[in-house]
């Protein structure tokens, strides 16, 4: 049968079991969407539009209905102004490594002279692949090869260029099957040798990333961790990997993580690129420990620090090759527990004093650790989903927030692109529509949002955003950026001046605004039973700026 390319898509789509696609129109794809029965979620800008298909990806990867693909559509061809505008999603998701399906108009062959941005060498410096649909019969082909490279090897973002979505091709020429994804299982003598090591070790510690979480291996740690006795990390974007209750978690950041990463002699990192960024640590006095290096692929082993081992496959194979092999080896006893598990809480106790203090704080300006205390109590920590935003928000809740499942908290961002967390909540609702998803920002990231506000009023979002309005951007306070800066980019006008649950309120969401600590619980537990029933809800906290939170290690400053 001849259809054209719009539907050819369409019907893959479906087939590859994408249960709705993210837009900002206009992309020609779209005409076939609705006629095929794929609903479109409709965000106010183009950016935002990946933004919500990326955090859908990230969200659901690993988990137990299986991981999903987020797709997202958005204008290109010769009128890139979608495009353009996309590209700073895009950048975050291959940043962060994100498996997103980005579809988007080709620029037609002879029409190339026609703007002055180059749509594919923009596209392919943001992305793990980039198709250009030459011929209207080659979109089976592109789009198994679009899934190959999603579902398969390290995550990142894939955009097709689809010039001419009307030209018609024969379906049953080529026909359409879903692409499972293919993982690699490591060599066993690599296993063998890692093992060697490990079981030598006096101090080892495992620093875990997000390929735990891409490979559905969280149970896997656990038992590595069980098994061989030893402290865990997690990166911030592999953030609830690991139980954050369990007694072997030592934590994301803050002093107890520096301690045990400067005492460590061996690191088994899986799943993470061990590349120090701006919000995460490096290895400090790499060359005295032995860096064992579990990754899906090359890119990331002898980067930056001398691997000593290196373990290449899937994440959720080599932990289950880990297992094995230190089983065998020691009859299934494992490595001795020693005190471990209670040098672990001594040093959480130690270093989490200070932030559980201001937990209970009745200080008012409200301080921030005391929403989050609050927040804590109010969900249910193994049925809610709860995210961060770029600055202060960041850096606290990724010092303090316990996360009990993967996804129970996203932490996201190599870099870190203001109002990704509203993108990140209403994924969450997208994706598990039964938990309580909240979005923790400052007045930077809710500027950022402000325009895709009325999406979760149109399209009945139960998300809570919760405002720690403190008037100005916390982490860049005088003295920040040294003499001279200050304070030109650092105070905007604050709850003094501007009532934002007013404005908000005004839109159709609950809003109220709080500055007194006891009212938190109770307005946070309205806000979430108002969510039950599809309405948004916005809360803004009247905070004093208190920037304090865990610090990240070994990065040489
Ligand atoms: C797109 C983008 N531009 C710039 C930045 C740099 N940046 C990081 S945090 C921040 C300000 C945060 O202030 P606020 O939202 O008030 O949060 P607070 O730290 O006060 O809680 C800025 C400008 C960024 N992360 N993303
Ligand atoms: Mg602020």
């Amino acid at each position: 049968m001849t259809i054209d390319v719009a539907t050819g898509i369409s019907r893959i789509l479906k087939q590859e079991g994408v249960g709705w696609v993210s837009t900002f129109p206009v992309c020609r794809v779209n005409n076939a969407l609705g006629r095929e029965g794929v609903p479109m979620l409709m965000m106010r800008d183009d950016r935002y539009a990946v933004a919500v298909a990326d955090a859908f990806s990230r969200i659901t990867a690993g988990s137990q209905g299986g991981s999903k693909i987020g797709v997202a559509t958005f204008q290109g061809g010769v009128n890139a102004a979608g495009m353009q505008y996309a590209y700073a999603g895009m950048a975050q998701a291959y940043e962060d490594g994100s498996p997103v399906l980005c579809i988007t108009d080709g620029v037609p062959a002879g029409a190339s002279g026609n703007s002055q941005y180059d749509v594919a060498s923009a596209m392919k410096t943001v992305s793990k692949w980039f198709g250009y649909l030459d011929k209207p019969e080659r979109t089976p082909e592109l789009m198994r090869r679009a899934f190959t490279m999603l579902r398969s090897g390290r995550p990142g973002p894939v955009v097709l260029a689809i010039p001419n979505a009307t030209a018609t091709y024969d379906e049953t020429a080529d026909p359409y099957r879903p692409v499972k994804g293919w993982k690699s299982a490591p060599d066993l003598a690599d296993v063998r040798a890692a093992v060697d090591q490990l079981l030598q070790a006096r101090n080892p510690l495992i620093y875990a990333g997000e390929g735990v979480i891409y490979a559905g291996a969280s149970l896997d740690l656990k038992a590595l961790a069980e098994l061989v006795n030893a402290p865990v990390i997690t990166t911030l974007k592999a953030k609830g990997a690991f139980p954050e209750d369990h007694p072997l978690f030592v934590g994301v950041r803050g002093d107890q993580v520096a301690h045990y990463l400067n005492q460590s002699d061996l690191i088994l990192a899986i799943g993470t690129s061990l590349s120090p960024g701006r919000f995460s640590h490096g290895i400090p006095d790499p060359a005295t420990k032995t860096i064992i290096h579990c990754n899906i692929d090359e890119l990331h082993i002898n980067k930056m620090y001398p691997t000593a081992h290196a373990v290449i496959g899937d994440a959720r194979l080599t932990l289950q090759a880990l297992c094995r092999e230190v089983s065998d080896r020691t009859s299934g006893a494992g490595r001795a527990a020693g005190d471990v598990a209670a040098e672990v809480r001594a040093a959480r106790d130690t270093a989490l004093a200070r932030y559980r203090q201001v937990m209970n704080s009745d200080e008012t300006p409200i301080n921030p650790y005391r929403v989050y205390g609050d927040l804590m109590e109010v969900l249910d920590l193994k049925k809610s989903f709860v995210t961060h935003e770029s600055g202060n928000t960041r850096d606290q809740l990724s010092t303090v927030f316990d996360t009990l499942i993967p996804r129970g908290f996203l932490g996201w961002g190599n870099v870190s692109t203001l109002g990704f967390s509203l993108a990140a909540a209403i994924a969450a609702k997208k994706a598990f529509p039964e938990r309580a998803s909240v979005a923790v920002t400052g007045e930077a990231g809710l500027g950022y949002m402000l325009g895709n506000l009325e999406v979760l009023l149109r399209e009945k979002l139960g998300v809570t955003v919760v405002h720690i309005s403190n008037g100005g951007f916390a982490g860049y306070g005088p003295g920040f950026w040294g003499p001279g800066h200050d304070p030109f980019t650092h105070r905007v006008l604050g709850p003094d001046e501007v009532d934002m649950s007013k404005v908000i309120g005004a839109l159709g969401f609950h809003t109220e605004r709080v500055s007194e600590p006891a009212a938190i619980i109770p307005a946070l537990r309205r806000a979430l039973e108002i969510n039950n029933s599809g309405r948004p809800a916005y809360i803004e906290f009247i905070c004093c700026q208190y920037p304090v939170y865990g610090q990240w290690v070994g990065r040489g400053e």
